[in-house]
């Protein structure tokens, strides 16, 4: 026999398991109705198959484990804070972090400092928190994505790229001095984990350089884009994930990190950057929201975990497994008939749910019914990110109505398994057939900020 085509097997074994509650269908059906037909509302326990989000609930590695145990808890100068700021600066170029409790923390720090009343801040693509932050501190945000990102079916290699066009256009329309800093983010998430060119990065920084507009990093999926790029970039097939990631947090200025995806960790994230003056205004303000500045809301033991944590996610043969796993859920998606956006891309598979429900309108939140059809079906928990997630628009109160109006199964890091992979399949195919069933939605209550975490709805009679 001549095998040529050979599996790959993830570069861990397991040590340690934790026990999942089986559900009836019934059960499952009272449990959605109960969580008003929203999957953040869902008990965990009620949950199978876990794939609400990769954050903060992927599996540490031993040596992470270790590191707990070595927790400096200090309130001020913890050994681990020196660790971890030492390997940012190692793996991520940055010469300055302050730690924050997670990701919305830097970026709340980070938009005070920035902003003024009536700026704008471009980005290649909104993320939720993000674009809450910025207008929160007075900004408008501006999408200046390439198109494609925004059309599912489009095979674009690149799909988190910047449009340099979109750029000049708002700064002829609002003038550079209104343009605090430009946003970039790696493996774009609300695009479907959509990765950036280095090519595409490095004309983005001599267009900063050339208008003197800072560049911000949210480099939340580091490591995931920077697999995209040696596998498909010209002249980064040999490089290692490590040196990638350097090279890409070397072409901005500042980042601000969740810390719990790509880098492995439960909790945590921190704002770096180069400029010492931003540095100073950041420590003024981590103190006030977050914590010392040598802490910022994170334990010590955190803070040791996740400086392990680093080194690990920029191992090739861990991000190779971990998009891995992602692309061989969406194969077998893909061979079943059932329609996702394109590429696969790193740390989910984006159900297009206006393919999948075409006769529910998008005002009747087709996304957010199949997310609930969905965990009915098996036990399986995914995220809506269509028209609930993207809001309203702060000054006309109008819902935005995204093109994309997606499903998201996202695959926590080192936690499932490939028979995992498997069930979840054939769940979405099991309700894409019985897809005329579902019905669309409506509000039931309809918080004010970030809705799609608390809001209710209740099914529209059909
Ligand atoms: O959840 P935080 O506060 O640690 O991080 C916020 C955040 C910032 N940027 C990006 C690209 C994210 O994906 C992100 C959080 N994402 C979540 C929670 C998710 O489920 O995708």
């Amino acid at each position: 026999m001549n095998i040529s085509n050979r599996s790959w097997a993830e570069p861990y074994k397991i040590k340690m398991v934790e026990p999942l509650k089986m559900t009836t269908r019934a059960e499952r059906q009272a449990a959605i109705a109960e969580a008003g037909y929203n999957t953040f509302l869902l008990k965990s326990e009620d949950v199978y198959i876990d794939l609400l989000t990769d954050s903060g609930c992927g599996a540490m590695s031993d040596r992470q484990w270790a590191g707990m145990m070595a927790g400096d808890e200090a309130y001020a100068g913890s050994a681990n804070y020196y660790h971890m700021r030492d390997t940012v600066e190692e793996y991520y170029s940055y010469k300055h972090t302050v730690p924050t409790h997670q990701g919305r923390g830097a970026e709340n720090i980070l938009s005070q400092i920035l902003i003024s009343q009536g700026d704008y801040v471009p980005g290649n693509m909104y993320f939720t928190t993000t674009r809450l932050h910025q207008e929160l501190a007075g900004a408008t945000f501006v999408d200046i994505i390439i198109d494609e990102a925004h059309d599912p079916a489009s095979m674009h290699p690149f799909k988190g790229n910047v449009d340099l066009a979109k750029l000049d256009a708002l700064v002829a329309d609002v003038g550079v001095e209104k343009i605090p800093y430009v946003c970039v983010a790696t493996c774009v998430n609300m695009a479907g984990g959509q990765p950036i060119s280095m090519a595409n990065l490095r004309a983005l920084r001599s267009w900063c350089d050339k208008h003197k507009v800072r560049l911000v990093h949210d480099m939340t999926r580091v490591a995931e884009n920077a697999y995209f790029i040696q596998s498909r970039e010209e002249g980064y097939g040999d490089k290692s994930i490590r040196e990638i990631v350097y090279e890409l947090c070397s072409l901005t200025d500042a980042a601000t990190m969740s810390s719990k995806k790509d880098a492995l960790v439960n909790i945590g994230g921190f704002l770096a950057m180069n400029d010492a003056e931003l540095y100073e205004k950041a420590c003024n303000l981590v103190v006030v929201y977050e914590g010392l500045h040598t802490y910022g809301g994170m334990a010590g033991r955190d803070m040791e975990a996740l400086a392990v944590g680093i080194t690990e996610s920029v191992k090739d043969d861990h991000i190779r497994a971990r998009v891995g796993q992602v692309e061989y859920l969406g194969e077998k998606l893909k061979a079943m008939g059932v329609p996702i956006v394109n590429p696969i891309g790193g740390h989910a598979i984006f159900l297009d749910a206006r393919a999948i429900l075409p006769n529910i309108p998008q005002d009747h939140f087709p996304a957010q019914a199949l997310s609930a059809a969905l965990y009915v079906d098996a036990g399986v928990r995914s995220m809506e990110r269509g028209v609930i997630s993207a809001g309203r628009n702060k000054d006309t109160g109008e819902n935005f109505m995204p093109k994309l109006e997606l499903v998201r199964l996202t695959l926590p890091r080192r936690v499932y398994t490939q028979a995992h992979m498997d069930v979840v399949a054939e769940s979405v195919c099991q309700v894409m057939i019985r897809a005329d069933e579902i019905s669309g939605l409506k509000f039931a209550y309809e918080p004010e900020y970030l809705r799609f975490f608390r809001a209710r709805f209740a099914p529209i009679e059909r």
